[in-house]
């Protein structure tokens, strides 16, 4: 995986009001090209292995539980510095707190429900990648 590649996830709240278009719009505005994408639902197992990093947090539960409630949108992202970038175009975990027109800002409603995911380094996008896309799917 080049580090010029992110991964994202539109989560289960974006999906279920019908917001995956628009975050699309917006990513795709900002000059990210997909190079793989496809709609999937996590399984418990999944989120628990994705999110192992937060296993210990007092949240884990509820977190596990959001992302495997309905289907997401995975997808792999190509941009310059893409992974810095994204997080920008996101904007903070916490919607309060993110600048306005961010993705957050913009389509999140709270701390747990924040609408998307962006992989927060070039070596977790590549691991991030290949857990939900083999090597056929990317483009
Ligand atoms: P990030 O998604 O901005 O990288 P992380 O700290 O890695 O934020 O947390 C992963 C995800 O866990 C968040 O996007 C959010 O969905 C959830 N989360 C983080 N902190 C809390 C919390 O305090 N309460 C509930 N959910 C949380
Ligand atoms: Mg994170």
């Amino acid at each position: 995986m080049a580090t010029n590649r992110t991964f994202t996830m539109l989560k289960p709240d974006a999906v279920e009001k019908g917001y995956i278009g628009a975050i699309l719009e917006k990513i795709t505005a900002s000059g990210f090209k997909i190079v793989a994408m496809k709609l999937t639902q996590m399984s418990k197992a999944d989120a628990e292995t994705f999110y192992a990093i937060h296993s210990e947090r007092p949240f884990f539960g509820e977190l596990v539980e959001y992302m495997t409630r309905g289907p997401i949108v995975a997808a792999v992202l190509e941009k310059d510095n893409a992974v810095e970038d994204f997080r920008t175009l996101i904007g903070a975990t916490n919607p309060a707190d993110a600048a306005e027109g961010t993705i957050r800002k913009l389509y999140a409603a709270s701390m747990g429900e924040n609408a998307v995911h962006g992989s927060d380094s070039d070596d977790n996008a590549a691991i991030e990648s290949a857990f939900h896309f083999s090597g056929r799917e990317i483009f």
